[in-house]
């Protein structure tokens, strides 16, 4: 279908469409020359600094970099979240998808296997920071497949991740790819089966998932792949169930 890209709220036809096929986009959040001086404050204070995480150089930025808080609660992805998930909305996690030349293949996964959220319900923007094409390994995903929860398995020696989609449970087929601008994303429910493959091209390949849910999440913040001391944002509306720890835009970096 095609994408309404003239304002940040979804049609209708629009949210049918995510029901229907357990994604959305592209749309753009901005254009590739509003995204590159953002490129570069992220090459210099995320990509080269640690942050809050020990184990992730690039998870949860948003905690210590205003460009990355800034991303993560941008109108344009928070809006169309509120059509899908009504007016409370809460930003749990974020991280960048950093592919050089030679990066590892991510293997079909659903990424609800992997998170500790109760009950599991999550929707995500994945956000081009660099351009993303076949060629530099863009995301794929199965249309429809996020109406299963899928067995998971241990994956092969040399893949980005420790388990993958039981290959024995589905199809691997139809798969569309996600090409974007820099500045573009496009949005995918907690079961939609995603790869990537291997970046067999001479260019970086640099994106970030922002990933939404409900105040009546239960996030287990203390939990991986999250971290100790690890706060969400209350992105949207109010929280009236506690259950979760939250933090204001940082600071200004001086890095
Ligand atoms: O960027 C990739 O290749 C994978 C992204 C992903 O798995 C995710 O955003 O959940």
């Amino acid at each position: 279908m095609q994408p309404n890209d003239s304002n940040n709220r979804l049609t209708r036809a629009e949210v049918d469409f995510f029901v229907e096929h357990g994604y959305l986009g592209p749309y753009a959040a901005m254009s590739p020359e509003d995204m590159a001086p953002i490129r570069r404050e992220i090459e210099d204070k995320v990509l080269s600094t640690d942050g809050p995480n020990p184990r992730s150089r690039g998870q949860s930025r948003h905690m210590d970099q205003p460009a990355v808080y800034d991303l993560a609660t941008h109108p344009a992805i928070i809006e169309r979240m509120a059509d899908l998930l009504g007016p409370d909305l809460i930003v749990w996690a974020t991280n960048f998808w950093l592919k050089p030349p030679g990066g590892s293949e991510i293997p079909w996964h659903q990424d609800i296997n992997f998170w500790p959220l109760e009950p599991p319900l999550n929707t995500s923007a994945w956000l081009a920071i660099d351009k993303v094409t076949v060629e530099n390994s863009c995301v794929q995903i199965i249309p429809g497949s996020h109406r299963q929860s899928l067995p998971h398995t241990r994956a092969p020696e040399g893949v980005a991740f420790g388990e993958m989609a039981d290959p024995a449970a589905f199809e691997a087929s139809g798969e569309i790819n996600m090409e974007l601008e820099p500045g573009e994303f496009f949005i995918f429910s907690e079961r939609t089966l995603h790869r990537s493959s291997v970046n067999t091209s001479d260019k970086r390949r640099l994106g970030i998932s922002i990933r939404v849910t409900l105040p009546i999440v239960h996030v287990f913040q203390d939990s991986s792949p999250l971290h100790r001391g690890h706060t969400a944002i209350l992105a949207k509306g109010k929280d009236v169930m506690g259950f979760n720890r939250y933090a204001g835009r940082p600071q200004s970096s001086t890095v």
